[in-house]
């Protein structure tokens, strides 16, 4: 901002400016205050210069498009000191600034979240759309904020607040809620239902322990990938904070795996 004004103020600049531009601009310089021109010009200067860029994102401002969230850079805190079976050890992660889709995929307030879709056919879905999967570290920032808390709503569980309350295979067919339909399911900057809902697949490959079903139905060689968030289904062996995580083969669909989108800002 600065080095704009200084450039539109210096004197050869001044100088070769207003001789270009007087004959049509005359009209617009004062006679009676023969520096009007120049300070008017250099508040056009300003203007062009500083202000517009930043109201209209002319550019050099980092943006995401109109139905993602950005969440900015930063060193997260991610895992906890004392990890339940299916979570992290604590470390400490630098990520870029991102954008990630405000709801589950579709991303459209009010549908219904898509399900019984694989991982590889998520990575199909989101590549579509320009975006690709948000990575497991990304998924996590985006719930625990700043402060690593362990609820994208705040640091105290709120049984209400999120689609969570419901006893696992209590009521077929699954209570998927609309997105957005439990307002209080945000984290500070707006992304909703990551708690709960559906599981999110996200890209990284799952290396935690296998649930006992999925070691029954696919060979060793078969590659797992992670799911975040858990479900509207409490007391299951994942949980429904921001730490939980587990596992399913790439290929399988299940009724209450889907995903979310993010990608790089424009
Ligand atoms: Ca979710």
């Amino acid at each position: 901002m600065q080095a704009a004004v200084a450039v539109c103020e210096s004197e050869d600049y001044r100088y070769g400016l207003t001789r270009l531009l007087e004959p049509p601009l005359r009209s617009f310089a004062s006679p009676r205050h023969p520096h009007s021109l120049r300070t008017k010009l250099g508040l056009v200067g300003w203007v062009c210069l500083g202000w517009l860029p930043q109201a209209f994102g002319c550019w050099g401002q980092p943006s995401c498009p109109r139905d993602m969230v950005m969440l900015e850079a930063g060193t997260f805190t991610l895992g906890t000191d004392h990890p339940r079976p299916y979570e992290q050890e604590v470390y400490e992660r630098l990520l870029p600034a991102f954008c990630m889709d405000r709801y589950e995929y579709p991303n459209v307030e009010g549908s219904l979240p898509t399900v019984l879709v694989s991982w590889q056919e998520s990575v199909a879905l989101c590549e579509a759309q320009g975006k690709r999967l948000c990575s497991s570290d990304e998924w996590e920032r985006a719930c625990r904020g700043t402060s690593a808390q362990r609820w994208s709503y705040g640091t105290e569980c709120d049984s209400e607040a999120c689609n969570t309350p419901w006893e696992i295979f209590q009521e077929p067919p699954p209570p998927y809620a609309k997105s957005g339909s439990h307002s209080r399911c945000r984290n500070a900057e707006g992304v909703m239902d990551l708690n709960g809902n559906v599981s999110e697949w996200v890209q990284d490959v799952w290396k935690g322990p296998r649930a006992d079903f999925d070691a029954r139905d696919f060979s060793s060689d078969t590659t797992f990938r992670t799911v975040r968030g858990g479900t509207m289904w409490n007391h299951t062996f994942y949980g429904q904070d921001c730490l939980s995580a587990h596992g399913h083969p790439e290929t399988v669909r299940h009724i209450d795996d889907g995903l979310r989108c993010c990608m790089g800002v424009e």
